[in-house]
């Protein structure tokens, strides 16, 4: 049975990202999680990448969370590295310089949802479901869950998600903000490949700058983040890519930015 992750690269500089395993709704198991990682340790340095997007193969699910199956069969100290594996996996999503925007058209669950968490945006498919049931399975949610989405939509809803563990409709995720879009499912990865085809028409370093002004500015008071945010906006000043900006509006064409 198939277990990994395809990379396609298209000509817009957006990259897709495809979790393989749909016979088990694309559960996170190790050797998957091993592939992911791997995939997301090339991407963060190639500079032919403007933005990412990930998405799920088969039409129902894009990711049902942690193997439960495979944990069954694991002790302990097991558990507590693939625990490890899923959280430093995630991070590394969240973690990466370009846009990323999780098309999740399908039903999202657990770690699942929590890989969509880390992304910059995400699509929903109106009728699939998606939430944290980690505490119906006695655990919670341990790979940024319980911190990115009370970020994301407010302590009390975030509560509510993962206290109850219920599942919501993703036309319901996109009007508490959980999900920037919601359509048919059938449009999700039309609709991410088209948003970061917007993005990655862009300065590459402004996008990655702006990235970590908004993600470390948040972190922090509004005087911290407005130095941030100066710090930020200097690493662009020297760039070719604005210059290549003044120009391209100069003699009214569209720039073309090469991440310099
Ligand atoms: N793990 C392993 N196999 C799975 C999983 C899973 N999470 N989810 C589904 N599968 C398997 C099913 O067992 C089934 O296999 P089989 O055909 O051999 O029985 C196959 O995938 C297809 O599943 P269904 O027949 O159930 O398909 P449906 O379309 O009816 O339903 C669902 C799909 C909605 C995804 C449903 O399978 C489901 O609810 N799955 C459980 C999802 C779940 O509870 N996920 C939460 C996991 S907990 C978690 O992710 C914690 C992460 C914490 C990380 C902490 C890190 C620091």
């Amino acid at each position: 049975m198939s277990e990994t992750v395809g990379v396609e690269m298209l000509s817009s500089g957006v990259c897709k990202v495809t979790l393989i395993r749909p016979e088990a709704a694309n559960a996170l198991s190790v050797q998957l999680l091993e592939k992911l990682k791997d995939t997301l340790e090339a991407l963060a340095f190639q500079k032919e990448v403007r933005a990412v997007v990930f998405t799920g193969a088969g039409d129902k699910v894009f990711c049902a969370g942690a193997d439960l199956k495979e944990r069954r069969r694991m002790e302990e100290e097991e558990v507590r590295r693939t625990v490890a594996l899923i959280g430093e996996t995630i991070e590394k999503v969240a973690k990466l310089p370009q846009p990323t925007i999780a098309a999740m058209n399908g039903t999202a669950l657990g770690g699942g949802l929590e890989l969509a968490l880390a992304c910059d945006l995400r699509v929903a498919a109106e009728e699939s479901v998606y939430g944290l049931p980690e505490t119906t399975l006695a655990i919670i949610p341990g790979a940024g869950g319980t911190q990115r989405l009370p970020r994301l939509i407010g302590v009390g809803r975030a509560k509510e998600m993962i206290f109850t563990g219920k599942r919501i409709t993703g036309a319901e995720a996109y009007l508490i903000g959980l999900a920037q879009y919601a359509c048919p499912l059938a449009k999700v990865e039309t609709l991410a490949l088209d948003l970061a085809k917007q993005m990655s028409a862009n300065g590459p370093i402004a996008l990655a700058q702006a990235k970590k002004a908004i993600d470390n500015g948040i972190e922090t008071d509004l005087a911290t983040g407005l130095e941030l945010e100066k710090l930020a906006y200097e690493r662009t000043i020297s760039t070719k890519d604005r210059l290549e900006g003044l120009e391209a509006f100069k003699e009214k064409r569209k720039p073309q930015y090469i991440g310099e």
